[in-house]
């Protein structure tokens, strides 16, 4: 598969910096999860042109974010059989590509989320990537903020309150900081249109382990907090500038960061937190918020795109 399986010791891609000694030992790289192993598929001739990695909960927004992006980019293949060709859809991850821009689902919380993207920093290493952007398209409880706004992290903090992610191996602690690149959050934020008739705005972000207790809510099936708890616990939040909380945001800036790629983190508000616990049940309403990560995504990857005149 060319150079890009002869990997030395610590191992420095392009952009993405892997630093795993023992990955030169192997003759064959598989990426059990993505189902994609180095023995069957030519990486840098699939996925060689990739310079943004978009990932989301569930496996049908992300299809139909692919579809979107096929579309915006004027892409000639056909949507469906680039799907079908090009989705190599297991039962725990959905991948799919369309141009350069590959999209992956990632379930629910940091530790699904960690999983993809070991798989996909070896996947952009093998293929030889320069220059990839990895954006997370989501769904949030706003902290003040009304729903059906869209919050692009500033920042993002863990269930303590500290701009880090704890992952444990041996036994032991490791802890890696959440970095931010802040240009990238105001270019995000500056593909927001005018005549959008929905906010978009920037804040820190609590990346919870867990939707019920981990975020407050007094509706799960066990509650250790009191409303009064729970109400001054939200309002120190948002002393602390953050105006959303969601699931996997800590752990994807921290974990893009240790490997040297830019990350954003874009999503839309489901329920002002303040006012309530659950999200309304309302699917339209659900189905049309859950799009405007997607198009304020997309407008920036084409504008991006289109200033590298890559593709217009
Ligand atoms: C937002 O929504 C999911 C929980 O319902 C979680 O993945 C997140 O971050
Ligand atoms: N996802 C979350 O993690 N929290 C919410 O309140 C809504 C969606």
């Amino acid at each position: 598969m060319g150079d890009h399986t002869d990997m030395t010791n610590t191992l420095y891609g392009p952009t993405v910096r892997l630093s795993n000694p023992y990955l030169s030992q192997q003759t064959e790289h598989f990426l059990y999860h993505l189902g994609l192993s180095t023995a069957s598929t030519d990486f840098p001739k699939t996925f060689g042109d990739v310079k943004f990695v978009c990932v989301g909960g569930t496996a049908n927004r992300m299809a139909g974010m692919a579809r979107h992006v096929a579309r915006e980019l004027n892409l000639s293949e056909d949507v469906t059989s680039l799907l079908e060709s090009c989705g190599h859809k297991t039962e725990r991850y959905s991948l799919f590509k369309a141009g350069p821009v590959l999209v992956a689902s990632h379930g629910i919380g940091v530790p699904s989320l960690s999983v993809l993207l070991h798989e996909l920093f070896k996947l952009l290493y093998l293929a030889g990537c320069h220059d990839v952007i990895f954006l997370r398209i989501g769904t949030c409880g706003g902290v003040g903020v009304e729903e059906g706004t869209v919050v692009i992290s500033e920042g993002a903090l863990n269930g303590e309150l500290r701009p880090v992610y704890t992952w444990y191996s041996l036994g032991k602690a490791i802890e890696r900081p959440v970095v931010v690149d802040q240009d990238l959050a105001r270019d995000l934020q500056a593909c927001a249109k005018q005549g959008d008739h929905f906010p978009t705005i920037l804040g820190k972000t609590l990346c919870a382990d867990d939707f019920y207790e981990g975020q407050a809510r007094l509706d799960g099936a066990v509650c250790s907090a009191s409303p009064g708890e729970k109400e001054r616990f939200l309002q120190q939040l948002w002393t602390l500038g953050v105006r959303n909380i969601e699931m996997e945001s800590a752990g994807l800036l921290a974990l893009c960061h240790a490997v040297g790629l830019k990350a954003a983190v874009a999503c839309v508000c489901l329920v002002n937190r303040l006012e309530a616990d659950c999200p309304q049940n309302n699917r339209q309403l659900l189905e049309e918020f859950q799009m405007r990560p997607m198009l304020l995504v997309t407008r920036f990857i084409k504008s991006r795109l289109c200033n590298n005149n890559i593709i217009c």
